[in-house]
């Protein structure tokens, strides 16, 4: 459960990273296929070279959701509602990845802005990454 003091921290690293969260975004996937090339099964559609278009559109997306959910902290699972229905009924991702998804987000973070990753801020984005992972694995049956 995300403290009171989580949620302002996760809101303040949201703020530092602000317009470039789509390069985030982008960068967290090109961490995810190359540190765990498993990952890669769910993307037999897509390029994952180098530099990919659709590798960058993608990292948009899935950084626009994050911002989402940071922005409507108190309610992620509403915030992101039909993103965890096509996860749960279309896409169904093995919640493990998830978890790698989270990981490299976090290293993305490490290494664009060391100063703003404290200890205690490395904490509350692990919590809420944890939180839209849970959400968007809610609803598998
Ligand atoms: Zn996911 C899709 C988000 C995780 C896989 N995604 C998606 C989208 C978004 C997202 C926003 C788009 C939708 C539309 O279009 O409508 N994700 C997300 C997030 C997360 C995730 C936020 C966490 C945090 N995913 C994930 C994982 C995986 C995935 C881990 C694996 C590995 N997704 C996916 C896929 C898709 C998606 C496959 C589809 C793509 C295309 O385009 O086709």
């Amino acid at each position: 459960v995300l403290s009171a003091g989580d949620k302002s921290n996760v809101k303040a690293a949201f703020g530092k990273i602000g317009g470039q969260a789509e390069e985030y975004g982008a960068e967290t996937l090109e961490r995810m296929f190359a540190a765990y090339p498993q990952t890669k099964t769910y993307f037999p559609h897509f390029d994952l070279g180098k530099g990919s278009a659709q590798v960058k559109a993608h990292g948009k997306k899935v950084a626009a959701a994050l911002v989402e959910a940071a922005n409507n902290i108190d309610d992620i699972a509403g915030a992101l509602s039909k993103l965890s229905d096509l996860h749960a009924q279309k896409l169904r991702v093995d919640p493990v990845n998830f978890k790698l998804l989270g990981q490299c987000f976090l290293v993305v973070v490490a290494s664009r802005n060391p100063s703003l990753l404290t200890p205690e801020v490395h904490a509350s984005l692990d919590k809420f990454l944890c939180a839209v992972g849970t959400v968007l694995t809610a609803k598998y049956r």
